[in-house]
């Protein structure tokens, strides 16, 4: 049977472990776009020859013309230039939405029918300037950033509590950025939520508090250590676990930048909600009941992801 063709636009750090992992977990053929000559054809020769020891057999294969990722079944956006410290992620918006019209004008052209995962930062103005640009259908255009927002929260809660990062859940809304809203009500240990834990005396309010923060800067927190990129594993990974729910069709619950005009009052934006993915992208956004605390800083995010997104359009008389 063919297998899945997997595009991945950016052959930097993210796109380099999303490649390593795509072909580790076997999700398919591998293409690795990049504007730079060399690199994603270099990249994937390394990888395809790591497959002869870890025992892969997915084809991977680096091009410089969009033309090679065509009928791609999924699409991994990474292209663009990531943040240096004392950057914001906002910074980042001018140089990246150039970076998303040409990448949209090539998928628009050549994978109209596949999922795309957009990673570049500022991730909910970014996809949605994506979208825009490619035309693309909205339940199959999605931003990652969710996934690898709670997964910086369970690392910590899992430490905090000497328990294992399996059995912690934890969610985050909102936009991706100082703004988030990480949700302790909705955040659980084997199934108890975190402000029981506190009440159990597993912790206090004050170091939850701290371990809130730490995850609202945790990409601030590794750009600072390397000072000469930002995170890349922990991207890579939540963004193939979404890709894998896509082609296996698994129906995860995950947190992703998702396109939202109803739900929770948001209208025509990008933002991080609860999503069903599966083999038709987003199947159903997950609408929680918010208390009026956790709504006022849902609306607050909102409102930050619409600032950026005003600031896109008068950039590009496109959008
Ligand atoms: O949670 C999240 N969404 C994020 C986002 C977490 C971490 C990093 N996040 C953002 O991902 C980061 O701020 C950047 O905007 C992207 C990619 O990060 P990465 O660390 O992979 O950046 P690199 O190593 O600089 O790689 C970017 C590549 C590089 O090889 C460039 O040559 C290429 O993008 N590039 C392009 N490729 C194709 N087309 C165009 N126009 C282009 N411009 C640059």
């Amino acid at each position: 049977m063919a297998q899945p063709k997997i595009a991945l636009i950016g052959g930097g750090q993210i796109g380099g472990t999303l490649a390593l992992l795509a072909g580790l977990k076997e999700l398919g053929n591998v293409v690795l776009f990049d504007i730079v000559e060399g690199l994603p054809q270099g990249k994937t020769l390394d990888l395809a020859q790591g497959g002869a020891v870890e025992g892969y057999n997915a084809h991977l294969s680096g091009t410089n013309s969009y033309e090679g990722i065509a009928g791609a079944d999924v699409v991994i956006v990474t292209a663009g230039v990531p943040r240096k410290p004392g950057m914001s992620r906002d910074d980042l918006l001018s140089i990246n939405l150039k970076v998303m019209a040409a990448v949209g004008e090539g998928i628009k052209t050549y994978a109209p029918n596949a999922f795309v995962i957009c990673i570049t930062n500022p991730l909910d103005a970014m996809v949605w300037a994506l979208r825009q640009f490619a035309n693309h259908p909205a339940e199959k255009i999605v931003g990652m950033a969710g996934v690898l927002d709670s997964a910086r929260f369970r690392h910590f809660l899992s430490e905090e509590f000497k328990v294992s990062k399996e059995d912690v859940t934890a969610f985050v809304l909102g936009g991706h950025g100082d703004t988030m809203v990480p949700m302790p009500r909705f955040s659980t240990v084997a199934g108890i939520p975190l402000p029981e834990l506190v009440k159990m005396g597993w912790t206090t309010q004050e170091k939850l508090d701290q371990i809130i923060q730490r995850t609202r800067d945790g990409g601030a927190e590794i750009v600072g250590l390397l000072k000469t990129g930002s995170a890349f594993y922990a991207p890579a990974s939540s963004a193939i676990q979404m890709a894998e729910s896509y082609l296996k069709d698994q129906k995860r619950v995950l947190p992703v930048a998702a396109y939202v005009d109803g739900p929770y009052g948001i209208k025509d934006l990008y933002v991080g909600v609860p999503a069903v993915i599966g083999e038709n992208g987003v199947e159903r956004i997950v609408e929680l009941q918010l208390t009026a605390e956790e709504k006022a800083a849902l609306d607050k995010s909102a409102g930050a992801v619409q600032g950026l997104i005003e600031a896109c359009k008068k950039m590009d008389p496109r959008l």
